[in-house]
């Protein structure tokens, strides 16, 4: 008899330890930004595999801190969820970072009655004997995890996870249609495009106090039309945003426009605004049109 198997398999962690670059290794498509700061992340975004008999539903999500405003609860809430829903939990952990730093998730995932695969990420940093010093402390405090070592940058032992997913995946129906490869819209993507531009080319809390929305997405025969407004919090950030002449906007925008046409495969006309909004980050009615508070 034909089976289907399928499931939500969820990427959880602390930040920049490597979740999406691992999700878009497993996936092999560009689904979620990758940069060098921490809370890159804001959204839970799927990245699926589909197969005749098989429909892998992976969730990036963003790195687990305390929240200090309501945009990062509302993020935290999706790693919440990310935890009920899970069929299997692929914990990231790097080299780096101190394995006890965030006993409560720790604990909350050595309790989980689903599969949970710890990945130790980033060991093109580290030595075989550090490696297995690491493994130890990890093996006591997820006992019942099974420890892969990776490197998603250099796409190491990807294949282990991938293999360990489609081996625990679960008997389940078809969640997306098959021709799909993700939750998120292309307008969705389009944003988080030029986010990630921001966040690679200004410093400080300039990045952290700015958010991408796309106002139209017209697609054409041979382009792609793209409004996008920036939302920042302070006049003085709107000058360094902008740049001598207009100098510092022009370069972000550019280096997005060519980023997402790429991404689409199609050339791009990319408008770019900006807009000055004093603590959106604890503005409700924002953080609902943004998609932070969800109902
Ligand atoms: N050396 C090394 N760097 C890596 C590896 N994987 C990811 N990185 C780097 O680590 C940084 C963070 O990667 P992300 O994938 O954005 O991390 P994240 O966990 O999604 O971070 P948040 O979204 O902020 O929670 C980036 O600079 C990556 O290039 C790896 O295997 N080795
Ligand atoms: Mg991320």
């Amino acid at each position: 008899m034909f089976m289907h198997r399928s499931g939500f398999v969820n990427i959880i962690g602390n930040p920049n330890v490597g979740k999406s670059t691992l999700m878009n290794v497993l996936t092999g498509e560009r689904l979620s930004v990758v940069t060098a700061k921490a809370q890159t992340t804001r959204h839970r975004i799927m990245g699926i595999i589909n197969g005749d008999d098989l429909q892998i539903i992976f969730s990036d999500t963003p790195g687990i801190i305390q929240p200090k405003y309501g945009m990062q609860k509302g993020m935290m809430d999706f790693v919440r969820t990310s935890f009920t829903d899970a069929d299997i939990i692929i914990y990231v952990t790097d080299v780096v970072e101190t394995p006890a730093k965030n006993s409560a998730y720790i604990s909350k995932v050595a309790g989980m009655n689903i599969p949970v695969f710890l990945v130790i990420n980033k060991i093109d940093l580290t030595t075989q004997e550090k490696l297995n010093q690491l493994s130890e402390v990890w093996a006591e405090l997820l006992p019942n995890a099974r420890q892969i070592p990776i490197s998603a940058k250099e796409r190491f032992n990807i294949r282990t996870v991938l293999d360990a997913v489609i081996t625990s995946l679960p008997e389940g129906p078809v969640y997306f249609p098959k021709d799909e490869i993700s939750d998120k819209t292309d307008r969705f993507f389009a944003s988080e495009i030029l986010r990630g531009k921001i966040f690679e080319y200004y410093r400080k809390e300039l990045p952290y106090c700015s958010e991408v929305t796309v106002e139209t997405y017209a697609e054409e025969d041979r382009i792609i039309r793209i409004r996008a407004v920036i939302l920042i919090e302070r006049e003085t950030q709107k000058a360094i945003l902008i740049g001598k002449n207009g100098a510092a906007l022009k370069k972000t925008a550019t280096a997005a426009r060519k980023e997402m046409e790429t991404f689409f495969a199609k050339k791009v006309f990319l408008e770019t605004f900006v807009k000055v909004r004093k603590d959106w980050r604890n503005d409700k009615v924002y953080l609902k049109s943004l998609g932070y508070i969800v109902q």
